[in-house]
Formats: C-alpha cells, structure tokens, sequence
C-alpha cells in the first residue's frame, strides 16, 4: 500500500509495476483514484500510462465530485448537480456542463480492458475485476461508480439503491470492452425514468423539468454511444 500525490499516480503505478518486472516478481499493481484525481488532476499521467500500454489495473471511484476536500464539482460531476463551487442560487443552477465520460475516453486509448462498474451489481463487478487481474499486456481500466450520500444530499443508507437505480435508470450503464470488443454486462429490460434516481438525492431537487429534459438527453445520448460500439461489433 502506498499514498502518492494526486497528479502522479498513474506513474507510480507504472514504475512500481516496473521495478517488480526487473527483480523477477509476477506482482497486481492495483491504483486506486477518485473521479477529480482520474478525471482532473491526474487525466495526463493517466493518459500517458494507459498509451504506454503500462500493465497495471486502475480503479476510478467516481463519486461524481471531489468529496473529501468539501464537495467540489469535477469533471465528471453531472448536468445540473449542485456542488459547492456549483451552488444553487439566483445566479447559478447547479453545474452548467456536461460531464467528461472516462470509460470510453480510456477505451479510446486502445486499453487491453475497460469495464464499468457499481457496488449493487456485485457479481457483475467481481467479474470484471477477475478479467482485470488477468490482463498481462496492457492496461485495464474499471470505472466505478461509488454513490456518496453526503455530497449527493440524501440519507446515509441508500448508497446501494443510489447504485442500483443509477443503472436502472441508464444514467450509468455497465458495460465492458475487452481488446476493443464492447458489451453491454446488464441491460434494463425497460428503462426506470430518470426521476427515480435524481429524485433520490438533494443535489438535483431544484431541476426544472426542462432542466431534467435536458439531463436525460445527456442520458440518451451516452448511450447511444455506448450502444453504437456494441453494434459496431455485431456488424463484422
Ligand atoms: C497535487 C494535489 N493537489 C491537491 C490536493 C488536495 N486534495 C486532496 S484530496 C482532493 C480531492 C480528491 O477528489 P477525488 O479524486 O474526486 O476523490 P474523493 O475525495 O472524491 O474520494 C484534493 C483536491 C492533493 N492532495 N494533491
């Protein structure tokens, strides 16, 4: 177990893995990152590492906003969420972009491995950590979502539905793409409205339904292009 700065720990990974090569040792070299470390702070090392082809596994705890610093809005904090550098307020509506989607961005780099993740859907997640400890020749990159009842504004015991209607909802498919190779790993046979995930947690309850068209569009549209790397596989 080793703590490094936010910004370097892809590299450390890297060189960690490195030095057990050389002196002869078969060693998992697992990082762990929040989603503001991934997505922000250290999206260069993480980029650098993953074209290298550098053979570490590397697990973004995405809670959708940097949380132990006092709920500040990242990349990958969502259309209109309310953080508190996106308050809600006369002048402000929550966060006013859209959010910097990492699995298909580090897909995109060609990555051995690329799976999404969620606490509620256990098995799925084990699997996708067991193909991850088997990737030898590159990297494997799992993006989890990590549901936060403290910045997201709702009771302390429902971090598992947050989980499970995240998926239900489509606001946070699962899917996996093995050497480029994308599948969805669950699929909801009718979509739960998006109402029954963003309903659950204070920082969306100022969302207009405009507001909520347009973050549901978001929603449609991520799919849609997850979906259109599964097909693009079906059509071959
Ligand atoms: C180079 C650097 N800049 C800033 C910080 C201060 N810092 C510590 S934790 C943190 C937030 C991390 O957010 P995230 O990666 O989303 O993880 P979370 O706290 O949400 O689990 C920040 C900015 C740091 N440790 N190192």
């Amino acid at each position: 177990m080793m703590n490094c700065y936010m910004t370097n720990l892809p590299a450390i990974a890297s060189g960690v893995k490195r030095y057990y090569k050389r002196i002869g040792k078969e060693a998992n070299i697992v990082a762990f990152g929040g989603d503001g470390i991934t997505s922000d702070a250290g999206f260069q090392t993480l980029s650098g590492a993953a074209e290298r082809g550098e053979n570490i596994i590397y697990i973004c705890l995405d809670n959708e906003a940097y949380m132990n610093t006092g709920i500040q809005r990242s990349s990958t904090t969502p259309f209109g969420s309310w953080t508190t550098t996106t308050p809600v307020g006369k002048r402000s509506r929550g966060k006013e972009r859209a959010p910097k989607y990492m699995p298909l961005l580090m897909a995109f780099h060609g990555l051995s491995y690329v799976a999404t993740a969620t606490p509620y859907f256990l098995e799925d997640y084990v699997e996708k950590l067991i193909k991850a400890r088997n990737t030898k020749d590159g990297m494997a990159y799992i993006h989890v979502l990590a549901p936060c009842p403290t910045g997201w504004c709702s009771p302390p015991d429902t971090m598992l539905e947050l989980s499970r209607m995240a998926v239900e909802t489509n606001y946070f498919p699962l899917w996996e793409a093995e050497y480029g190779h994308f599948r969805m790993t669950y699929l909801p046979r009718k979509a739960r409205p998006l109402k029954e995930f963003t309903g659950l947690m204070g920082r969306f309850s100022h969302l207009t339904e405009e507001e909520l068209g347009l973050l549901q569009g978001m929603v449609d549209r991520r799919l849609d292009q997850i979906m259109l790397q599964c097909e693009g596989r079906k059509q071959k």
